[in-house]
């Protein structure tokens, strides 16, 4: 039996997949579907089910219902590397810091050492490709809405609204919503397997956002910021849904 959260799972992440650049390609119902009458530049049902999307997105994370944690042995000890986008080899990690910037100046620029004075967390959940595969991984590190709660309290407080992420050459950048970025198996993470992160899993820090598809899960971030705009989106820009939720 599958419960009222897996079906809307299930739904939402049917709805993502209708929108994928192949899914549209392979849609049986095209050439119906571009005889239909345009709604702000898209055909009418294709409008809806993006709006279905984004209002499951809204509700579904707006709760505390968490992704499925697994047990040591789970783990798939071959990680595979996937996207090095903003990843380019002029990057020193040892001078790195993470920018920090939530409307106010000075921008902070916070170590990872710092980062690491926040309460540690282990866990081990998996993280989902849109290209179809999905492994166990062991993560450590902080808590997003702990780190937030440290370094703009603000923000927290008012429940307001969107953070973006960039690598520090700015090549690869994620949006998120609040709910999302809050939620609480959201965390920042330096080690994967009990090991410290490599170049390229994303060191010195990358996200880990089970509820989102791998897309979101930045790789070396350069900066955080908080923000009332919903922010741009690396594959968002190129035509995949913005949510990204699974
Ligand atoms: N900076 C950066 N982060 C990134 C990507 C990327 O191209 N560049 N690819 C994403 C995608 S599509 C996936 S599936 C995961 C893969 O993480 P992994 O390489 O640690 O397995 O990283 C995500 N984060
Ligand atoms: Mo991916």
């Amino acid at each position: 039996m599958k419960t009222e959260d897996e079906k809307l799972a299930a739904r939402s992440r049917r709805a993502f997949l209708t929108m994928g650049v192949a899914g549209l390609a392979g849609f049986a119902g095209w050439s119906w579907l571009r005889s239909r009458p345009l709604d702000q530049g898209l055909p009418g049902p294709l409008r809806s089910v993006l709006g279905l999307n984004e209002r499951l997105a809204r509700g579904y994370f707006s709760d505390d219902h968490r992704m499925p944690e697994f047990a040591l042995r789970a783990v798939n000890s071959d990680t595979r590397v996937n996207g090095d986008i903003g990843l380019g080899s002029d990057f020193d990690p040892a001078t790195w810091k993470l920018e920090v910037q939530n409307g106010k100046t000075p921008q902070l620029q916070i170590s990872l050492s710092e980062i690491q004075q926040l309460p540690r967390i282990e866990q081990i959940t998996e993280l989902n490709c849109i290209e179809g595969w999905t492994e166990v991984v062991h993560w450590t590190g902080v808590r997003f809405r702990d780190f937030t709660a440290r370094y703009d309290p603000a923000f927290s407080a008012t429940g307001a609204q969107y953070v973006r992420l960039d690598t520090p050459d700015e090549e690869y950048f994620v949006g998120l919503d609040a709910a999302s970025a809050l939620h609480p198996q959201t965390l920042l993470c330096f080690e994967m397997n009990g090991k410290p992160l490599t170049l390229a899993h994303g060191a010195p820090l990358r996200l880990v956002i089970p509820v989102k598809y791998g897309v979101k899960n930045l790789k070396r971030i350069g900066r955080i910021t908080y923000t009332t705009d919903r922010p741009d989106d690396y594959w968002a820009n190129q035509g995949y849904d913005w949510y990204a939720g699974l």
